[in-house]
């Protein structure tokens, strides 16, 4: 057989870029290249198996989020391997867009391609034709020439092309990109030789006067704010962040924010400005007099506010890798296109040398009192939580508590993959998230990401202990993960917060209602899932998933020494008090 054709040349390459699995579902448009993957030269090149799309891009999009840089032989420095994912034609592609987009909204690193039946085709129209490289522009990475979306159509351009999908995915800010793969373009021989992809350096460095600006509108605020996203865990400013939040004693807000940016146990961490309503946001927005935006967009609710969120004469700055971010919805003082770790070491440096002596002293009082009214939220929350402990049906912040006990015993924090959705407060209350790339939510709206988003991590991280968190609606639209899980026997831990219903719509509603002043305010039966009553253990067993059923609280015991036990994928059907 000749191995010098086009699919053995397309694995080469991501082997010679350290890549060392993908994603994927196949179908007959990429049956040769899932041909020559059975080939020993590859054997290091591991496919997982997806029983549907939208769980391939989920796990690759958790598998690539904890990504460190890598610096391997070759690289000019270190920079993070995207997620490869394998879909098939149009049909897999549109199974997998949603999760491309939620993919963008984060920032994931990651190469799609998908295949075609053949260039030679192109004219009949037959069965499953479709202009793949249109249907994923939408949803994919754009860059100065436009959507990241290519389809080859020479065999000397294959790997240039795979090259360039690489790099674009890879360079900050990264995102996912998409290749279409006509399958007689890859039966063809290829010359090309296989090397490492080049991705843009891109620790672009704002200058000290615009630093020394920024600085001096920041330290001069009485109720300083900080917005920040998860630009700031891509840039691994975390570090640089909390010194800049301590040094001006202000609060930190995530906004479309879904990873550590902060530890969370931080008196100022304020928390998720959520990502339904403008409104709420607006609440913490308008009372700052001077604000610092950073690896993020503002703001990124579904029902955004469209009037101003901050008030006048607030000096806002903004420091960024996504130009199109800064000051894109409301006027801002101060932008500039800056790496955040970066940015905010030299701001902190700044902050250092010129603040005066009473600035210093008021934003440690701000940092104290903020630490005071943490301290006694925790304190009502708990006492809250006490309260319900022994109910039945099972309050979340009951399982939370006694997981949250279990977990400290571990040698390394566990990793959580958190789509607990109106369960997350009981979730982040006891398991608040401090080390960096520990846990993970769910973001852009997306749901289905809690079961394949724990497989990601524990792909990733196979000696962690890997908990992942969904809804009982969210988990019916990828239970199919759980397949994925037994199949490749993938240690994750899954919990379904059963509560027989879609609870977030039933808030969402209710403050609808509240708007528009609404006199009937029943709630639609689409929102009930209790017909027919979902058996998640019996649907994982179903998969070869061990599972139980927890009900009481003398259930809890024994489910978490079962999952504890071994490194097997396990799941936990979590029966939760339903009331809003
Ligand atoms: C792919 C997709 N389908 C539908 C929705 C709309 N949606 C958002 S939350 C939700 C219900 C979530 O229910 P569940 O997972 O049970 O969590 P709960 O609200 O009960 O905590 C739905 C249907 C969505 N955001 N994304
Ligand atoms: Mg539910």
């Amino acid at each position: 057989m000749n191995t010098d054709t086009g699919r053995f040349a397309f694995l080469r390459q991501l082997m010679a870029d350290g890549i060392s699995c993908m994603f994927g579902s196949p179908g007959s448009s990429e049956e040769n290249i899932l041909d020559a993957l059975q080939r020993q030269e590859f054997k290091d090149l591991k496919y997982y198996l997806a029983y549907q799309e939208g769980t391939a891009v989920a796990m690759a999009d958790a598998y690539a989020r904890p990504a460190p840089r890598l610096m391997l032989d070759g690289d000019k420095f270190a920079w993070r391997r995207p997620a490869v994912v394998q879909l098939h034609s149009y049909a897999g592609l549109a199974n997998g867009l949603g999760m491309m987009y939620y993919a963008r909204r984060g920032y994931t690193p990651m190469v799609v391609f998908a295949g075609e039946a053949g260039l030679r085709y192109e004219a009949l129209d037959g069965q499953m034709a479709a202009d793949l490289v249109a249907i994923a522009r939408p949803f994919v990475k754009s860059d100065h020439n436009g959507p990241c979306a290519w389809r080859v159509v020479d065999q000397g351009s294959l790997l240039r092309l795979l090259r360039r999908a690489i790099k674009a995915a890879a360079t900050p800010p990264m995102g996912p990109v998409f290749l279409a793969l006509p399958m007689d373009v890859l039966d063809l021989p290829n010359t090309e030789q296989a090397g490492r992809s080049l991705p843009v350096l891109s620790n672009v460095r704002t200058d000290e006067k615009t630093i020394d600006e920024a600085a001096h509108l920041l330290r001069d605020a009485s109720h300083p704010l900080i917005l920040m996203g998860d630009g700031v865990a891509a840039s691994g400013a975390q570090a640089e962040l909390t010194e800049v939040a301590e040094l001006l004693g202000a609060v930190v807000w995530g906004a479309n924010c879904s990873e550590v940016n902060m530890p969370a146990s931080h008196p100022l961490f304020g928390g998720y400005l959520g990502h339904m309503f403008g409104e709420d946001s607006k609440a913490v927005t308008s009372a700052a007099d001077g604000v610092l935006i950073c690896g993020t967009t503002v703001l990124p609710e579904v029902f955004p506010s469209v009037d101003a969120i901050f008030k006048e004469n607030c000096k806002v700055v903004h420091f960024d890798l996504n130009s199109s971010e800064i000051g894109k919805n409301f006027p801002i003082t101060l932008g500039a296109l800056a790496d955040p770790k970066t940015a905010l070491g030299m701001l902190a440096t700044a902050l250092k040398n010129n603040m005066t002596e009473q600035q210093i002293a008021e934003a440690q009082d701000r940092r104290r009192a903020r630490a005071e009214v943490k301290a006694s939220e925790w304190t009502t929350a708990r006492e809250k939580y006490n309260r319900v402990r022994d109910q039945v049906p099972l309050h979340a912040s009951r399982f939370m508590s006694d997981l949250a006990d279990r977990l400290a015993k571990l040698p390394k924090p566990a990793l959580i993959f958190d789509e607990a959705l109106t369960h997350s407060p009981e979730l982040l209350a006891y398991l608040p998230h401090d080390e960096y790339g520990t846990y993970f939510q769910t973001r852009a709206g997306m749901l289905g990401t809690g079961l394949p988003g724990a497989l990601g991590l524990k792909v990733a991280h196979p000696d962690r202990t890997v908990f992942g968190f969904s809804g009982d609606g969210s988990a019916m639209s990828t239970i199919q993960a759980l397949s994925t899980a037994s199949r490749h026997d993938i240690g994750a831990k899954f919990v379904v917060c059963n509560n027989r219903s879609y609870r977030i719509l039933k808030y969402n509603l209710a403050a609808y209602w509240d708007v528009v002043e609404a006199a009937d305010r029943s709630f639609p039966k689409e929102f009930e899932l209790d017909r027919p009553a979902l058996r998640f253990d019996q649907l994982a067993q179903a998969q070869g998933v061990d599972a139980m059923r927890v009900e009481e609280p003398t259930d809890i015991a024994p489910a978490l020494d079962r999952a504890m036990a071994d490194d097997r994928p396990f799941l936990i059907d979590l029966v939760l008090d339903a009331s809003l």
